[in-house]
């Protein structure tokens, strides 16, 4: 057989098999076969040597022809293959529209959130600052600063977490109102409520939490009295509870405050007039509140002589246990969803 019938064998062989191949690793192994370093061309090659000169460049010619020819197969059949792989993978990607979704639970803002929310819009309405503080605090701010020096009788009313000696978990958010102050350079008026957790050494019960959440007012101003304390707070009242809500002053005492008062609001559940809820006085406490004391002004640096200021404080859980009838305040902290869901803010 001459080499031109070789090569005309070869080519119509190649032509055949190539066809049967049907992956990329077996492609690039037939390649090697025809046209790698030990294929059939290098046999081929060999042959070359031996031929009169006249011969060699027809020889090389038909060569070359047939490496083109060949190659040409083996690309067809490769963009044959991929386009197979990628017709496959489609197939297997295809999505089925019409099969049921997964159902992911809508989350919602959890009640003391809303609370919370709710009477920060109250006071930035009236034009309050929304301000925060660590919870980690020292000592100085939560307690000394704010007429509480370490042996006062009344650091009892607060059981503290302490870490070291000089800090603690902040027993309120009193100490925010302390920050403040102290930051505010120019010692001009102040209009704040600083919303927080905060945390006590108390037993858990119905009514109490190791952890809760406490908003603090806070206004300083050269004309501040209690009766601007008494309007912001009945507004506060009737927001959260409605607006024919009334609110009174009693008498308390607080070491930051002077003079102090417990604030009750009239009972949304009789109207006043007396029942279970209200114990039958027809009033339910609510919150804190006082004339803040002069030592606590000059503690951080402000006049109290030019200065006066209002404070008061309020547990936010209370608040939301009163507005929704609940009775025990650990339903907070459960995460119990059959719980949570009950109050949805849409
Ligand atoms: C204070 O913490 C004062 N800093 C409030 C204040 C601020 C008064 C500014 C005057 C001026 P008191 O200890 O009463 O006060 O706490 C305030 C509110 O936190 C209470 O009315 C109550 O609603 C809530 N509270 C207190 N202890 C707990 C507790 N263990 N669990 C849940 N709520 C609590």
């Amino acid at each position: 057989m001459n080499v031109k019938q070789q090569l005309e064998n070869m080519i119509a062989e190649a032509k055949e098999q190539v066809l049967i191949v049907k992956s990329i690793h077996e492609l690039n192994e037939f390649k090697s076969k025809y046209l790698g370093k030990k294929g059939s061309f290098s046999e081929i090659a060999k042959m070359m040597k031996d031929l009169p000169n006249d011969e060699k460049p027809v020889f090389g010619k038909l060569t070359n022809e047939a490496k083109q020819a060949i190659n040409e197969y083996i690309n067809n059949q490769r963009v044959i293959i991929e386009e197979a792989i990628i017709n496959e993978k489609l197939m297997k990607e295809t999505i089925d529209v019409t099969l049921p979704g997964k159902e992911f639970g809508i989350g919602q803002t959890h009640l003391l959130t809303q609370i919370k929310e709710e009477i920060e819009d109250l006071f930035i309405g009236m034009g309050y600052q929304v301000m925060e503080g660590p919870e980690v605090e020292i000592d100085e701010y939560n307690f000394e600063k704010l007429n509480l020096p370490k042996d006062h009788p009344a650091r009892d009313m607060q059981d503290t977490f302490y870490i070291t000696d000089e800090t603690l978990l902040r027993t309120h958010t009193s100490p925010v109102q302390v920050r403040t102050m102290l930051d505010n350079s120019e010692k001009g008026p102040i209009k704040i409520i600083c919303p927080g957790k905060v945390y006590r050494r108390d037993d858990d019960d119905a009514t109490h939490s190791h952890q809760f959440m406490q908003i603090e007012g806070l206004v300083v101003d050269e004309k501040t009295s209690m009766a601007d304390l008494k309007g912001t707070l009945l507004e506060v009242a009737k927001k959260m509870f409605g607006s024919n809500r009334d609110i009174r002053l009693r008498p308390s005492y607080f070491p930051f405050t002077e003079p102090s008062v417990e604030v009750d609001v009239s009972c949304a559940n009789c109207n006043g007039k007396g029942c279970n809820i209200c114990k039958h006085t027809g009033w339910i406490e609510i919150l804190g509140a006082g004339m803040v004391n002069d030592k606590v002004l000059e503690a951080s640096g402000y006049d109290s002589k030019k200065y006066q200021g209002f404070a008061f404080g309020m547990g936010v859980e209370r608040i939301a246990m009163l507005k929704y009838g609940i009775n025990d305040i650990r339903m907070f902290y459960l995460n119990d969803l059959r719980f949570n869901k009950q109050f949805t803010n849409e």
